[in-house]
């Protein structure tokens, strides 16, 4: 039968672009290619036709088998791609090791930055658009729009380095909430990474200059809810595999309820260490429901939409993933320390 010799030919074609397939963009390729509406498979279902009455039966068993055993094998492919991966991931994970002589290499990302673009990949994906601010802010913008007026005590958690004409270098990336909200107005979703600046008595885990990446999103009906899936997804996504998170009450003056979402330290695994203050966890991603103060003064209807905000630790989520136990090691430009994060 002529079809058996086809199947069988497709096949072996088959298995040698299958060994060659080594990426998920280059699997997915294979499996329109050959399964797809244009492929050779449903070539041969429409040549059934032509096959006699009584051969017909076992023709199409035969061309459903292929089909099963063909996708089968792609299934199992990209499983054993994606395990790879993530062994490379934990391997580049592992490695990080301060004391180890700077490797050769021409230069590379710093690790703070390939966490930012990560993290950039994975908000555009779902429709956050990735926002640029100023260094040098005003004092309406970090304090005031967010619902902390002078001389509120908050203040002291955040005191920064005041330039002569009344500016101050941002202490944290919600300084940009209000610019954001007035440029697009609602709905919104957004994302916007920054250095920020605080006069801090520095340790393991609090350094004077650190990244944070701020997130809103407004709309109408959005919930404490779309707040915790978005963290979810996004920290599941960041550490591609399952980590201890824990969400307890915070409170900062620009939301409503105010939350704490802390990550079992993977420094320690949660037993105790200098980088997590003895502690066990780590404060990482602040987060709420945007006060109605700070979206009016956004100039969003209040009665219309609400939103949640966040504020991520960028610098320390980089210590988490990588493993790094100093937060020092990031501005101490060390090449020693930072050649090894190469991106792979
Ligand atoms: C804030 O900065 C708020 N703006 C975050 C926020 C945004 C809350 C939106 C609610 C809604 P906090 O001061 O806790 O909050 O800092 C946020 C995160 O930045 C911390 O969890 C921590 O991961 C990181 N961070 C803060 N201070 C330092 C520091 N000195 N060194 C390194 N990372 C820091």
């Amino acid at each position: 039968m002529i079809l058996k010799e086809k199947i069988r030919e497709l096949r072996a074609r088959f298995d040698g672009e299958l060994a060659k397939a080594g990426t998920p963009e280059a699997l997915e390729a294979l499996r329109v290619a050959f399964l797809g509406k244009k492929g050779p498979v449903t070539d041969l279902m429409a040549e059934l036709r032509n096959v006699e009455q009584s051969e017909k039966a076992e023709a199409g068993q035969l061309i459903n088998t292929l089909k099963n055993e063909l996708s089968e094998a792609i299934v199992k492919t990209g499983e054993a791609l994606r395990a790879a991966a993530l062994a490379a991931e934990i391997r580049r994970q592992k490695k990080y090791n301060p004391t180890l002589p700077a490797r050769d290499a021409a230069g590379s990302y710093h690790p703070i930055t390939l966490v930012q673009r990560e993290l950039e990949e994975i908000f555009s994906s779902m429709g956050f658009t990735i926002e640029d601010y100023p260094e040098i802010v005003d004092d309406y913008h970090c304090f005031e729009a967010l619902n902390i007026p002078k001389h509120h005590p908050a203040r002291d958690m955040q005191d920064t380095y005041y330039i002569e004409n009344g500016q101050l270098l941002k202490t944290h990336t919600s300084a940009a909430q209000n610019y954001i909200m007035k440029k697009y107005g609602a709905p919104l979703r957004a994302i916007f990474p920054g250095r920020c600046f605080r006069n801090e008595a520095i340790d393991a885990c609090h350094e004077n200059t650190f990244f944070q990446m701020e997130g809103i999103m407004i709309d109408e009906n959005i919930s404490i809810s779309n707040l915790i899936y978005f963290m979810k997804t996004m920290l599941s996504e960041v550490f591609r595999r399952d980590i201890k998170v824990r969400l307890r009450p915070g409170f900062f003056p620009f939301v409503e309820p105010g939350f704490e979402l802390d990550i079992n330290c993977l420094i320690c695994g949660g037993k105790g260490c200098p980088s997590c203050k003895n502690s066990g966890w780590l404060e990482l991603c602040p987060c709420g429901m945007i006060h109605p103060n700070v979206l009016k003064a956004g100039g969003i209807d209040v009665d219309r939409y609400t939103g949640f905000a966040f504020g991520l630790g960028l610098t320390r989520l980089a210590m988490m993933k990588f493993g790094v136990k100093d937060i020092r090691d990031f501005n101490g430009g060390s090449l020693s320390a930072l050649s090894q994060f190469v991106s792979e």
